[in-house]
């Protein structure tokens, strides 16, 4: 065989890319500051940040990365299709709400699940999971039961906890992603513009209509919800809480690439490779980065910085190379001098902690043992920190 069939079969069996895994391989690289504007201005106050830095960088990873998502649909209705007071023996009470969105000639439903603890005082803080898993992962009637989202804790700590499958809003398929909420906006049939919206930037969008569906129950504080996401869950729930600022604390669960990772660094999962095997992930643009990490106009701690001022929390675990724990760590780390800026607290860790020793400022982080997960451990330093910043 020639080089060229090796490569052609490389390529084709996926054989083509070794992920390095190496810190010493990893290149040099320079982050870009995001206290410069791109023409060089120094942000020198909150209110430059909030006023003219942040909607730049917001506009430079809608152009580059994740797409332009369009606003709220014209209406979005609400049915509570069943609510059941004796949920979870009694601790809590389930709603099943459909929520619908109307826009031009198009519909789209989806439903939100919801406990909400019986005995604590009322309106209460909730935590939302954008679920990347199966539908047993939060199984309504609890008669499965998973770590992943561990209902039972969440009530038994005073917060609501809730839920909804990404894939009702946007399949996660190359082939099919446009056919739901993304419809009501777009022929799927024509191509895809360069800056448009990709399946992450609409799961987005639909915890958005979840939180439009909160403002309207009076059980529920809509002003403390904590938006939660794995992995390419987490890389949605960090742009969602970027796009919408409705959420009062954004956390990403071992989001690797795309997520919290800086992309600079090339370790574990790359840009051209997410690219390659999740094409419907990112918007197109973000392919002219493939390999060439250092032109991006932004990187991924420009994105925890959008969370400013408020509570963000990125989270890794030790066996989860792929999504690069030590850039996960840095770029909550690099996102500190807007928080510092903007008068909070940024990560308090230099360096990464130990597993199972989280760092909470406003920015928080820990790494736990074991692999891509999210996790009861996990979900126990979310609650810690959230009752934190919710004073309780
Ligand atoms: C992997 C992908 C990661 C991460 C993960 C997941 O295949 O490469 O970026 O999103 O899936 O979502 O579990």
């Amino acid at each position: 065989m020639g080089f060229n069939a090796i490569a052609t079969a490389a390529a084709l069996f996926g054989l083509a890319f070794t992920p390095n895994y190496d810190e010493d391989q990893v290149p040099d690289y320079t982050l870009p500051d995001p206290l410069v504007m791109e023409n060089g201005d120094t942000v020198e106050s909150a209110e430059d940040w909030f006023e003219r830095r942040r909607p730049e960088v917001l506009g430079l990873f809608r152009e580059h990365v994740y797409g332009h998502r369009p606003g709220p649909p014209e209406s979005v209705e609400f049915d509570v299709v069943e609510e059941d007071p004796e949920a979870m023996e009694g601790a809590a009470t389930l709603k099943r709400v459909n929520i619908r969105s109307l826009h031009g000639e198009g519909e789209h439903a989806f439903e939100l699940i919801l406990f909400i603890p019986n005995d604590a005082p009322e309106p209460v803080p909730a935590f939302m999971l954008m679920n990347n898993r199966g539908p047993e992962n939060t199984d309504p009637t609890r008669e499965e039961l998973s770590g992943f989202w561990p209902a039972e804790d969440v009530i038994e700590r005073g917060y609501a906890v809730a839920a909804f499958q990404v894939s009702d809003v946007a399949p996660d398929s190359a082939g099919s992603f446009r056919e739901a909420a993304m419809s009501l906006f777009e022929d799927p049939e024509e191509d895809r513009t360069p800056n448009g919206w990709g399946a992450l930037a609409a799961w987005g969008w639909g915890a958005s209509r979840a939180m439009d569906y909160f403002e309207t129950d009076g059980a529920v504080d809509a002003s403390r919800i904590a938006l939660l996401g794995h992995s390419r869950g987490g890389k949605a729930s960090l742009w969602g809480g970027a796009e919408d600022e409705r959420f009062a604390i954004v956390i990403s669960n071992n989001s690797g690439c795309g997520g919290a990772a800086i992309s600079r660094r090339r370790f574990g999962e790359t840009v051209a490779r997410i690219n390659e095997n999740f094409p419907h992930w990112f918007c197109l643009n973000f392919r002219e980065y493939d390999g060439r990490e250092n032109a991006l106009p932004v990187d991924q701690h420009m994105l925890v910085a959008l969370m400013a001022p408020r509570p963000v929390y990125v989270a890794s675990a030790e066996d989860d190379g792929w999504a690069d724990p030590r850039g996960e760590f840095l770029a909550a780390y690099h996102a500190g001098p807007v928080f510092s800026l903007v008068g909070e607290t940024p990560l308090p860790a230099d360096d990464m902690p130990e597993p199972g020793e989280p760092a909470h400022g406003t920015v928080g982080y820990h790494i736990r043992e074991g692999g891509h997960n999210l996790t009861p451990e996990d979900w126990g330093y979310y609650m810690d920190f959230a009752d934190t910043h919710f004073g309780r």
